[in-house]
């Protein structure tokens, strides 16, 4: 049976940057359409979702329910700015819907909806039940005999959540080696620093504890350290795989970068300008280079 791994048309680190430009600026169009919203979060992860979307994923915008389908939970669903700007690129839906961001009855709200989108596997936002979801599609997966991977980003301040440590055991104990979960670990959580609000550290350890195949990312905005973490990925382990992503907070926002401040943002017209002006600067850059 063909992998869904090989299934995927491969992109450059290079092409899947620009496209990661692209997503961030579908998120100051939304940004700009409501005036507020959780743009760090979504920011540090946009990299790693990209690479996934675009570079690994086996997913169909014009079949979202194709039953071979790999499968992408959002536990983090605070972070969905990232989500939505990737499934409009992508062609899940119109982008003028990016435009009803923060309007009543908006099929894109303030946490995902799998009502409302197609593309959205489950509705998220209530921090810790993300994993949980995943090992139920997972161990689902198997019993089918489909060949389907489930990823998981979770953000790091999403840690203490004890029930995140009950799936952990529960994944292992069940051999999901179709499960792949990146922790966004940008080191920022709603009111400070992770490690002063609740330190979960040493985290790779407490996972290899539970018998997981661990691995970290040194710069999870890295386009090639996402796609070489990826490829080295053993899908018949017998174990559960995470990545544990150092990123930055709220990545490429002018201003913003590690700033705790840009949780939950409310930017001026004129940040937001000084945002997109950068990030069209930085898609032009790339483009150059790729038809260099
Ligand atoms: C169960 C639960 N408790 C509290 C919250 C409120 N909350 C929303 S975002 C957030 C911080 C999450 O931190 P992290 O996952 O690191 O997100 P990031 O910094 O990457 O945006 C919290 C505590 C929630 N959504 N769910």
């Amino acid at each position: 049976m063909v992998k869904n791994k090989d299934k995927i048309m491969k992109r450059t680190a290079r092409e899947l940057s620009y496209i990661a430009t692209q997503c961030r600026l579908n998120v100051m169009r939304m940004l700009a359409a409501s005036g507020h919203g959780h743009v760090g979060g979504a920011m540090s992860a946009m990299d790693i979702a990209v690479a996934l979307y675009f570079g690994e994923m086996n997913v169909d915008p014009h079949d979202p329910k194709k039953r071979d389908r790999d499968r992408f939970i959002l536990s983090a669903g605070h972070k969905c700015l990232a989500q939505y700007a990737i499934l409009a690129e992508m062609g899940y839906f119109d982008k003028k819907i990016l435009d009803t961001y923060g309007s009543l009855n908006s099929r894109i709200p303030g946490h995902p909806n799998m009502h409302e989108l197609p593309g959205i596997e489950a509705n998220t936002g209530a921090l810790g039940h993300g994993l949980s979801i995943a090992n139920g599609m997972a161990a689902a997966l198997k019993l089918q005999k489909l060949n389907s991977r489930v990823f998981v980003i979770m953000g790091d301040g999403e840690l203490p959540e004890g029930s995140n440590w009950e799936a952990a055991a529960q994944a292992a104990k069940f051999k999901l080696d179709n499960l792949v979960l990146f922790v966004d670990y940008n080191g920022l959580q709603i009111s400070g620093h992770v490690e002063d609000v609740l330190n979960m550290q040493p985290i790779e350890e407490k996972f290899k504890a539970y018998s997981w195949d661990t691995h970290i990312i040194e710069n999870g905005n890295d386009m090639t350290q996402i796609i070489d973490s990826l490829d080295k990925i053993n899908y018949t382990c017998e174990k559960p795989h995470v990545f544990i992503a150092k990123t930055v907070k709220a990545k490429d926002v002018v201003g913003g970068e590690n700033n705790v401040a840009y949780h939950f943002w409310k930017p001026s017209p004129e940040q937001i300008q000084q945002t997109v002006d950068y990030l069209n600067q930085k898609a032009d850059k790339l483009q150059k280079a790729m038809e260099a």
